[in-house]
């Protein structure tokens, strides 16, 4: 009976650029697949689709558009594997997903004349993660990884204001929030992320999926 209903959790990983959570969420879900945890990765943006592929560009610099009219991208790319998600979960597949729309609200809302508020309202309604790891960072350190590339946002004032942004979503008491020393090792790190990671399998099971 336990088995049968029992849904899978998500799990969400988020940071400034270069925290490592492509990196940590690859080991996660290996590990909870060895371990014979089903589970699957998901990423944020999924540059594969239509929508994608305008963000994709964007970032590369290859286009323009309105900083509004990005955001909603953002936003819809979520929106179009909502359904796929939540089969998911309710499957019993837990989901580990690199970056989520709090990404999307501290990287617009790090712009200029951009509130908070305005920029939560197009993910409201969005599968709610059972955990949200935030991989902390200062932008000096996450600087010296390799430094930043060509992509737009890659720049040491704006990255400062986007972990300016996530400290403030980090204090909604609504949400599951743990903040992890992303300085540590791989290996540390993993095995920090692995063991929170477990717990929030194991509370999520019996629970229904919740919304942003
Ligand atoms: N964005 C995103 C928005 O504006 N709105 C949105 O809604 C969303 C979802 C693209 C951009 O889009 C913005 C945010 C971004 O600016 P992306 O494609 O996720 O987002 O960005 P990437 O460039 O792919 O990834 P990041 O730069 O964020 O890097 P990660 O995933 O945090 O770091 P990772 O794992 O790739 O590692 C980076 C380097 O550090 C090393 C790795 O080997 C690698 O070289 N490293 C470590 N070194 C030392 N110690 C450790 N513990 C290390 N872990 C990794
Ligand atoms: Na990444």
């Amino acid at each position: 009976m336990a088995g049968v209903c029992s849904r899978g959790a998500l799990i969400v990983l988020e940071g400034v650029d270069r925290a490592g959570k492509s990196t940590q969420c690859r080991r996660l879900v290996e590990a909870l697949t060895s371990a014979g945890v089903r589970a699957e990765l998901v990423r944020f943006p999924e540059r594969t689709t239509e929508i994608g592929r305008l963000i994709s560009s964007y970032l590369e610099k290859k286009s323009d558009l309105d900083d509004h009219t990005v955001h909603l991208l953002f936003s819809a790319n979520r929106w179009e594997q909502v359904s796929w998600m939540k089969q998911k979960l309710h499957s019993g597949v837990t989901l580990v997903v690199d970056r989520y729309a709090f990404s999307g609200v501290a990287f617009t809302s790090a712009k200029k004349n951009f509130s908070l508020d305005w920029c939560k309202q197009p993910d409201v309604g969005l599968p709610k993660p059972d955990l949200i790891l935030f991989l902390e960072l200062s932008t000096a350190e996450a600087e010296q990884r390799g430094g930043f590339g060509a992509e737009r946002y890659e720049t040491t004032n704006f990255q400062r204001k986007v972990l300016q942004r996530f400290q403030e979503l980090r204090n909604d008491k609504t949400l599951n929030w743990k903040v992890i020393d992303a300085s540590k090792t791989i290996e540390d790190l993993h095995n920090e992320i692995r063991s929170l990671a477990e717990e929030a399998i194991k509370e999520a099971q019996h629970k229904p999926i919740g919304q942003l």
